[in-house]
Parts: structure tokens; C-alpha cells; sequence
């Protein structure tokens, strides 16, 4: 078998999540190109030569440029934070290599549009990393809405609720500043959700929104600190918060539906909960990623004393994925998704096979978050 040489660049949270898929993959999928781990880049060195000690990359590097240069890296992955996207894609698409990339896709519509067309006229494969699409119950739901077993989709509901930054002293990381975010949870959580409602439901029209500010002001960061590291702030130095901390959208589809979504990092409690629930005519779903393996579902065609929604555990081998890992009812988690993903793109990499998420699904996704700024700043409805 053929090996496929992959780069990473950027080594902490989504670093992690993928060294673990691009490591895990090919032990538990028949895959048609062996991926080896062949390059690690970030800035700081000695951290870095932990992190590919640990998960086996062969070679380091702390300019991304020369990773970009190297003739033995096929794939550049893209695990850095979105304000690096546009410009490490771009020149990596130039240089040929396929893309691996994070989300949000990037800060603005613009970006994002010179992303996908360098990745077209290079003819490189492009794949955008929303990871959640590939979670068993979610793909069940697609199938669902296929057959019909929903009908005709009146309404998506979609709220995405984490709480690490309740806390005023929570530090002012790159994720709360504007010119590294481009913005708060509305790029960061809704665009898993716009991203999902675009998969399972269509195309967004138009887009109402509306985003606060809880907390105003923030302790500026020590050195090293990460995001999920509460209390890492210096004792007098502050900073604005220059993203909001919350977002409230209500959409219009093409076909009809309707939807609403919530994004925030101030729901106490809540630590990942990315929900969402979409009803029809003939049915209805629900789903809550904090019980990733399960799938709610309410038919309609049910008898009458069974109405309601029954859960369905989405372990059996018939669910997409589910054969490669264990027996039914061994659940999995958060770092499958990723490595299903991985398996997907290698594919698509040795056989041209059709990859989605991609970097024109991703440049849609940007323009409905885009519009939804532009129309919380206007306070009016805008047009995607
Ligand atoms: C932080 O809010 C974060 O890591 C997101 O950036 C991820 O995309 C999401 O899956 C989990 O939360």
C-alpha cells in the first residue's frame, strides 16, 4: 500500500484531536493510502517536540512556509486558529498539497472564496472540518430525511451551548478578540450549526440576528495560556472583549422551512451541548451531541397510543461508520468523528470519490454567518 504524507500545522486542542484521527485511522479502516505522520509545525519549539514525540511525527518544523516547501508532504492540515486559514490554505493549494482544514473556514466571505478557488484551480482535494457531520446518529438523521420518515421540514431548531467563559476573570484569549476570531460564538459554535442545517435541511435565504455582550472587559492573558484554562489572567491588565458572547438567529430556507439558532459560551452548565431538532410533516428528530450516540425519533405513522419519540441507539453496524468500531451498544465519542473524517478524505485523496464537508460547502456557511452579522449590526433582515 501507498503511503500518503500528512503535515499538521498548529500542535494544541484541534492538533490533538487530529494527530489522534490521521494516527487511529488506518487501524480501523480499510483505507487505500497509508498515512504517515511526516511533519509537525507550530512556534514553540520545545512544545512542539513534546507533542511529536507523543504522537509520532516524524519530522518538526516552526515555519509553516517550509513545511508548504517540503516535497515530502502530500496534505496540509490546517489545525490553527481561523485567522491563519486564508493565507497557510492558499499558499499550500499553490504548492499542490490536498487541504485538511478546521473550522470556521475562515474570517470573511472573501477569504473563504480565495480559499476554494486556489483549491479549484490547483485541483487539490479541499475538506472543511465539521466534525459533527460525521457522528453515527447524525448521518442517521440525513438518511431519515431522505426516506422521507420526516416529510416535508417546517422547522429547524438548532441551539449550540457551552459556558467556559461565564466567569469575568476568564482570560482574554485570542477567541475573544475580533481580528483572531472575526467573531464569538457565531463563527465558532453556529457554524457547526449553519453547517448542519445546511447538510440535513437546505439552503439558508435569509437571516435575522441579533448578538450581546455580557462582559465587557477581560484580564489580558499570561503567556501560554489556552483556551478551557479558566483564571490564567495577569492581576491588573485588561482588555475589550471585541466579539459578542452570544448570537440569536432566526433564518428563512429555500424551501420553505424556518429555523432558529442559538450560539453562546454563558449557558452555566451546559459544556458542549450542540442540540438540534427538526420537524416535518411525517416526523421528527432530535438531537443532543452531550448523548452523541443516540438519535430521537417521532413518526407520525406511529399508532396513535404509541405517538411520541422513541430513542434509537445509533451502535448497530447498519449505522455509517459503526462496523469499523465495536459491538453494539460500545458506544463512541468526541475523537471518532474526527478519525471518520480522516478515513473519508483519504479516500477521496486515492480514489476522486466526492468529499462534503468542502470548501464551497464552507464559503455558504460563511455567507449566512457573514449575513448574520451584517444584520445584527443593521438591526434588519438580510439576504444571503
Ligand atoms: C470551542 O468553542 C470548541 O472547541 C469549538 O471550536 C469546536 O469546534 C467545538 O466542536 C467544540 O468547542
Amino acid at each position: 500500500m501507498k503511503n500518503i504524507n500528512v503535515a499538521i500545522i498548529g500542535c494544541n486542542f484541534m492538533g490533538k484531536a487530529h494527530s489522534n484521527a490521521w494516527s487511529r485511522a488506518a487501524r480501523f479502516f480499510d483505507l487505500p493510502l497509508r498515512p504517515v505522520l511526516q511533519v509537525a509545525c507550530d512556534l514553540n519549539e520545545t512544545a512542539l517536540l513534546a507533542f511529536a514525540a507523543n504522537w509520532g511525527w516524524k519530522h518538526i518544523e516552526t515555519d509553516w512556509r517550509k513545511v508548504i516547501a517540503r516535497d515530502d508532504v502530500d496534505v496540509v492540515d490546517i489545525s490553527l486558529p481561523q485567522f491563519l486559514h486564508h493565507e497557510v490554505a492558499v499558499a499550500a493549494a499553490r504548492a499542490g498539497k490536498h487541504l485538511f482544514c478546521e473550522k470556521p473556514m475562515a474570517l470573511s466571505v472573501a477569504e473563504a472564496e480565495a480559499m476554494l478557488a486556489e483549491a479549484e484551480k490547483a485541483r487539490v482535494v479541499h475538506y472543511l472540518n465539521h466534525n459533527y457531520r460525521r457522528v453515527p446518529a447524525v448521518r442517521l438523521a440525513r438518511q431519515l430525511i431522505e426516506e422521507g420518515k420526516i416529510g416535508r421540514i417546517f422547522h429547524w431548531r438548532g441551539a449550540y451551548q457551552q459556558d467556559w467563559i461565564v466567569d469575568p476573570n476568564f482570560p482574554l484569549t485570542w477567541q475573544l478578540r475580533k481580528e483572531t476570531a472575526g467573531s464569538g460564538p457565531h463563527n465558532d459554535l453556529n457554524s457547526h450549526s449553519v453547517d448542519l442545517a445546511h447538510y440535513l435541511v437546505g439552503d439558508i435565504k435569509s437571516v435575522s440576528c441579533l448578538t450581546t455582550n455580557f462582559i465587557k472587559e477581560r484580564p489580558l492573558p499570561t503567556a501560554g495560556a489556552a483556551a478551557f484554562t479558566a483564571g490564567a489572567g495577569g492581576a491588573a491588565a485588561r482588555g475589550a472583549v471585541t466579539v459578542e458572547d452570544a448570537s440569536l438567529m432566526m433564518v428563512e430556507f429555500a424551501n420553505g422551512a424556518v429555523g432558529s439558532f442559538e450560539a453562546t459560551r454563558f449557558a452555566s452548565g451546559r459544556k458542549n451541548r450542540n442540540t438540534f431538532e427538526i420537524y416535518g410533516s411525517e416526523g421528527a428528530i432530535g438531537f443532543d451531541f452531550e448523548r452523541m450516540n443516540e438519535l430521537q425519533f417521532h413518526s407520525r405513522h406511529d399508532a396513535e397510543n404509541m405517538q411520541g419519540f422513541r430513542t434509537i441507539l445509533a451502535t448497530e453496524p447498519c449505522h455509517p461508520y459503526v462496523k469499523h468500531w465495536w459491538p453494539p451498544g460500545h458506544v463512541i465519542g468526541y475523537e471518532h468523528a474526527f478519525t471518520h473524517a480522516v478515513a473519508d478524505f483519504v479516500g477521496a485523496v486515492a480514489h476522486g470519490t466526492p468529499l462534503e464537508p468542502n470548501f464551497r460547502d464552507g464559503v455558504k456557511c460563511v455567507r449566512v454567518l457573514e449575513a448574520g452579522l451584517k444584520s445584527a449590526a443593521s438591526g434588519k433582515r438580510e439576504f444571503v
